[in-house]
């Protein structure tokens, strides 16, 4: 059988949009690159000495890991280089990253997180890296905070690498959901899911259950009905959880389910749980819409949100529609 590889899918895609200049083809193509360098470093992460932690702290607080650093740093050397970007933001970078003259610009805008899930990577549990792009929408002046702080119904593109048991590559542009596994032998993502749906109605549900004494009534009814042997399916959805939000979405994005990352009062300063909306919620929110799925913070449309900073959090209840539809009944009655 003849074998697609990402590069062909993304030219023949191009060639059916009519803005189609080759610049996003090559922004995606050196975020493969990227990609291809941290999964080689990823897979023998026990083999040399980058496991544990740099002892710095990042933007958000947490302990930085030194493969979270070192994915960082390669994304950003060699985006900064494409020639095609404006701007960038990382979950580890307190402010935008702005793009040395030098290098040259372009429209489009990259968030990302560069290694997600970081509490696995010292125990060969899968991690990922998440992107999400934008186009400026004012190329007549140097790029400021407000020109990212887009909502995420305006995305152009967004998608994830999982380092699992093998790396595949999930993306969309706005025409459906496209899955790529990463062939070792020849060193390409080749095609091996076309055309995504998530299931309508799943049997997994996937939160950290632990937290259950710090949510609010309506988060206890939601979980509380996923549990329940009266629910719609008749029978207590399974509870699987990673712990790697690319490994967790990807698993219910294929066999259909619900992953929720909800608000609760551990910590006064992050009342609204912990996922960020630009660099995790809304990629993830944009694929599952163009799978069939549903993504909102318990009320709204995910992709509705108006960010008002680089690194705000948003509850999160991301997955197949029936399930996340359940979700905002359940809030929806409790307001
Ligand atoms: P990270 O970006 O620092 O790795 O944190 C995000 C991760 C997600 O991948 C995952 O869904 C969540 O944190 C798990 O958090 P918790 O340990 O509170 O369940
Ligand atoms: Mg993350």
């Amino acid at each position: 059988m003849r074998q697609i590889t990402v590069t062909e899918h993304l030219l023949v895609h191009q060639k059916a949009s009519a803005m189609a200049t080759g610049r996003f083809t090559r922004l995606l193509n050196e975020l493969i690159l990227a990609a291809k360098i941290i999964s080689r470093e990823v897979n023998k992460a026990g083999l040399v000495d980058v496991l544990g932690f740099t002892g710095e702290v990042n933007v958000q607080g947490e302990q930085v890991k030194k493969l979270d650093e070192y994915a960082n740093r390669v994304i950003i050397h060699r985006m900064e280089r494409a020639g095609v970007l404006c701007a960038m933001a990382s979950e580890e970078n307190a402010d935008l990253i702005e793009i040395p003259a030098k290098f040259g610009q372009g429209d489009y805008i990259l968030i990302f997180d560069p290694l997600d899930g970081s509490s696995n990577i010292d125990v060969n549990v899968s991690i990922g890296t998440i992107f999400s792009i934008y186009r400026r929408k004012d190329g007549t002046r140097p790029v400021v905070l407000s020109d990212v702080l887009q909502k995420g119904a305006e995305q152009v593109a967004a998608g994830y690498f999982i380092y699992g048991s093998s790396t595949m590559m999930v993306y969309t542009t706005g025409n459906g959901v496209h899955g790529f596994t990463l062939d070792p032998s020849v060193g390409e993502f080749l095609l091996s899911h076309p055309d995504i749906k998530i299931p309508e109605q799943g049997k997994i549900y996937s939160i950290n259950e632990s937290y259950w004494h710090y949510w609010d009534e309506p988060t206890k009814q939601v979980v509380s009905y996923f549990k329940s042997p009266e629910n719609e399916i008749k029978r207590p959805y399974s509870l699987r959880y990673i712990g790697s939000l690319v490994a967790d979405f990807h698993r219910n994005l294929l066999y259909g389910g619900i992953f929720m990352y909800p608000a609760d009062s551990r910590d006064p300063k992050k009342p609204s749980g912990k996922l960020r909306l630009l660099c995790e919620a809304n990629p993830m929110a944009f694929i599952a819409e163009q799978a069939g799925g549903m993504a909102i913070d318990g009320q709204r449309r995910i992709l509705d949100i108006e960010p008002q900073e680089l690194h705000q959090r948003v509850p999160l209840f991301v997955g197949s529609k029936k399930d996340v539809q359940k979700v905002a009944d359940i809030y929806k009655c409790s307001t």
